[in-house]
């Protein structure tokens, strides 16, 4: 244990020989890593015990948060900060001759996550440590994280990110708790004693084993578990060999089938991948984390009646759903509940998570697959839905024209969504207006049914992680201005509003912003060789590529500018710095263009004399949460422009608007609450609202054509797609991008959108114009997003969902 500089320096030196068989003198910095790691980890193993223990003592019920994504970001920097060691090891580190951040910087990170659910989940995390509540993850432990972006020529090329290649310092290998997954084989009904007993034949046993990571709660003593899953054969080499008879080759196959189980994460967040595997991963990681819970629990408890009362499991999307039917099994056929008892039970402790309405992103599984690999579980499932509909037959006849939506199993095809729905306790959106259109449109008929089992949870993110942690200069002004209480009560950055007029205040924060501006220009020069200018307004869209999201709209409002610049030589603006980060799912086509097509421009533009003397285009190669964190502090102004009703919520938004940005985005997902908080003056809105794009989509009416005929400027910028425009820097047309929108007719109403879109760009500029008017709504902004913590979207869900209550641990 380390409490001083001094006791630091001395226990360093002495584990870095320990560890390495050589003085400090001869190490590398990799090895000064390991060894801070390691010293950091110790810390916090007695208080894992510790929490574990009186947990345990107490009683406490327990969330279970089963994700098949935790998108962590580095782990080093915000351990040491929990732990309230921060500045002594890094002032320890200095004393030996190391550079604190370059050391951070060397950890992997593990990107187990596409986006926004898998980082939520991991701000969850945090949240649920922080506010001393019992409350774990549940995972896989991938192999290979999210794979790398490299910008080739343009294009986006996909390089495997090897996180685990030096190993992972904060896990720990648990072999005793590992479990059995069984897949495959045959279902027999066997008499034993006097009860008839399901019994399962699988035709493949796949061992789990579980690697666990301390969760750290800040400054409380607390440390949660993050559990994360690895797939192993259940045979030793020797043993395998002798009972299947089979050739060392045989082996090598069976334990690279197995581990491919556990070995990439899908790419893809927006696209249901009916694939085995894909299957195989989501029942692996569920029910080896509810056989896991359940050995726990059986510890301390005879009978799993009160089950419920004691542990809740979250599904995080539908990813997880197979949870409901596994439980059913296990208490069935492992513990002799009959189905009545089982199902209240099962539904106790379950709860949902909706996060996304994208028809193409709801999973629906072919009965054929689930037969397949899951024999058993699919009994249920169809034993679910045909109670289920006789519900519905009985008690709501009117809904029978209506039961190939509503019913859990139809066309051949397992609904997960409303198999969550239907065997849990409750169903959540991610924003208000998301939960809106849940209840109204998509699941209407399921709300009809169950009403009191929707709710809206608005999502949140950590101000550890992203304020405190990623810009220490603007946290320092906060608490020099209201004090240090909103850093464990973050509504308190509301009193920031007594001071947002205050000229002085608002110059230490346009201070602080210049300053944090300067080092993400030196980091843009760094990655790109660019130079931009730090008074510019640093305008930044970051977030996975997607059609709904526009990125497009932001390139062709880049591309307006241009072309404006090429035309009117006395033009002249507020200069610019367009900054993009943003992957495109390995499959994703047209998103893959745009990326090419945004490269194209930063070519075109900042090659251009006069044009970048006002613009330049910046597209961020691997955007991850490493560089989200050095991107949020120095953006000016942030993009949230997805076509209103098809983005669930946002985080990203939320992210910018704590660290001062302000928003230029349509009424969707959480920007509605954003705008709610700051008030109109202080967010740039534009576009069409969620219901006049729901009648376009449901009633037509829409003609891109006459957008394209009616204003010259879309007509050029969107010709210059394929005019020729970009022979200049030896890129090819953009024609896939041109038929999108006129072709196609413009599924995401960019160019509807387009007119509003520039209006409001030029409302940025004369506010931006008034550095004391900017600073004020940066200061709001701020001080608004306090309700945008994750601390509130979790206290709501353990008071109102989990039922679970603070233990402390001190
Ligand atoms: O709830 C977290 C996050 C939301 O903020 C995003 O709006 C939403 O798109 C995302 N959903 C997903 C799931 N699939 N899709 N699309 O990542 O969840």
């Amino acid at each position: 244990m380390f409490t001083d500089k001094q006791s630091f320096v001395d226990a360093f030196k002495e584990r870095f020989i320990a560890l390495n068989g050589k003085s400090i003198e001869d190490g590398t910095e990799q090895e000064v890593y390991q060894t801070l790691a390691t010293m950091v980890r110790e810390q916090a193993m007695p208080k894992w015990i510790h929490t574990r223990d009186r947990q345990e003592e107490k009683h406490s019920k327990q969330v279970i948060y089963f994700s098949l994504e935790f998108l962590l970001g580095r782990f080093l920097y915000n351990n040491l900060l929990s732990l309230d060691v921060l500045e002594l090891v890094r002032d320890g580190l200095q004393d030996l001759g190391y550079d604190f951040t370059d050391i951070t910087e060397l950890e992997p990170e593990p990107g187990l996550g596409n986006g926004g659910l898998g980082r939520l989940a991991a701000c969850f995390l945090d949240s649920l440590a922080a506010l001393s509540l019992p409350g774990h993850g549940n995972g896989i432990r991938y192999r290979y994280g999210l794979f790398k972006q490299k910008i080739v020529d343009g294009y986006q090329v996909e390089l495997p990110d090897n996180w685990l290649r030096d190993g992972n310092m904060w896990e720990t290998r648990r072999q005793d708790k590992a479990v059995e997954i069984n897949f495959g084989g045959w279902i027999e009904m066997k008499q034993i004693g006097d009860r008839l007993r399901v019994v399962h034949h699988p035709d493949e046993v796949v061992l789990a084993v579980p690697y666990d990571m301390p969760i750290i709660g800040y400054k409380n003593d607390v440390v949660n578990t993050l559990r994360l899953w690895n797939a192993e054969s259940p045979l030793d080499d020797e043993a395998y060999l002798e009972k299947t008879k089979g050739t060392y080759k045989d082996l090598l196959k069976h334990k690279q089938s197995i581990a491919t189980i556990s070995e990439f994460l899908y790419p893809d967040d927006t696209t249901y991948e009916g694939k085995v595997l894909r299957l195989k991963q989501q029942y692996f990681f569920v029910s080896a984390g509810i056989q896991s819970m359940l050995v726990s629990y059986l510890k301390r408890n005879k009978s799993l009646k009160q089950l419920g009362d004691h542990y809740a499991i979250h599904i995080n999307d539908t990813h997880p759903v197979v949870a409901i039917p596994e439980l059913m099994r296990i208490l069935m056929d492992e513990h002799g509940y009959g189905w009545d008892e089982a199902w209240r039970i099962t539904k106790s402790v379950m709860s949902f998570t909706n996060h996304t309405l994208l028809a193409e992103a709801l999973e629906k599984w072919p009965v054929e697959m689930y037969q397949r690999l899951l024999p058993r579980v699919y009994q249920i499932i169809e034993e679910i839905n045909r109670r289920f509909c006789r519900d519905v037959l009985v008690n709501y006849p009117h809904l029978e024209s209506h039961m190939g939506e509503i019913a859990i199993v139809s066309n051949e095809q397992i609904n997960m969504a409303n198999l969550a729905v239907v065997g849990s306790h409750s169903t959540n959106g991610v924003a208000q207006i998301h939960t809106d259109i849940l209840k109204q449109r998509e699941m209407r008929y399921l709300y009809e049914m169950f009403p009191l089992r929707f709710n809206n949870k608005t999502n949140g993110i950590t101000h550890r992680r992203w304020l405190l942690k990623s810009n220490p200069g603007l946290s320092d002004a906060i608490t020099e201005a209201i004090g240090p209480s909103w850093i464990e009560h973050p509504n308190d950055l509301e009193k920031l509003m007594d001071v947002s007029k205050d000229r002085s205040f608002q110059e230490k924060v346009m201070d602080v912003k210049q300053q944090n501006k300067l080092d993400l220009a030196a980091y843009i020069q760094e990655e790109t060789g660019e130079t931009v200018d730090p008074h510019s307004i640093f305008d930044v869209q970051v977030k996975r590529l997607h059609a709904y999201k526009r990125q497009l709209l932001n390139a062709l409002h880049i591309h307006a500018l241009y072309l404006k610049i090429q035309a009117d030589p006395t033009f002249t603006m507020v200069p610019r710095t367009f900054i993009f980060g943003a992957k495109a799912a390995p499959g994703y086509y047209y998103a893959k263009e745009i990326i090419r097509y945004i490269n194209a421009l930063a070519t075109l533009i900042n090659k251009d004399k006069r044009a970048s003397q006002f613009i330049k285009v910046i597209f961020l190669e691997n955007y991850r949460v490493s560089m989200a964190e050095r991107i949020f502090p120095g953006s000016d102004l942030s993009e949230q422009i997805s076509t209103a009703s098809y983005e669930a919520s946002g985080t990203g938004n939320m992210k910018f608007m704590m660290n001062g940005a302000l928003t230029i985005g349509t009424l969707d997902g959480a920007n509605i609450e954003i705008r709610d908080a700051v008030g109109d003056d202080h967010i740039f809105i534009f576009g069409l609202s969620p219901q006049e794009v729901m009648n376009y989509k449901k009633f037509g009416g829409y003609h891109a054509a006459e957008m394209y005929h009616a204003h010259q400027e879309i007509k050029d910028v969107v010709d210059g797609l394929v005019n020729g425009t970009f022979d200049k820097v030896g890129e090819y047309q953009f024609q896939s991008i041109f038929d999108s929108l006129l072709v196609y007719n413009d599924d995401f109403l960019v160019l509807k959108d387009f007119v509003s879109y520039m209006r409001a760009q030029r409302r940025v500029d004369e506010v931006f114009s008034d550095q004391s008017r900017w600073a004020e709504s940066s200061i709001v902004n701020t001080a608004k997003s306090g309700i945008f913590s994750s601390d509130r979207t979790i206290t709501e869900y353990a008071n109102a969902v989990w039922n679970i209550k603070p233990t402390s641990v001190k």
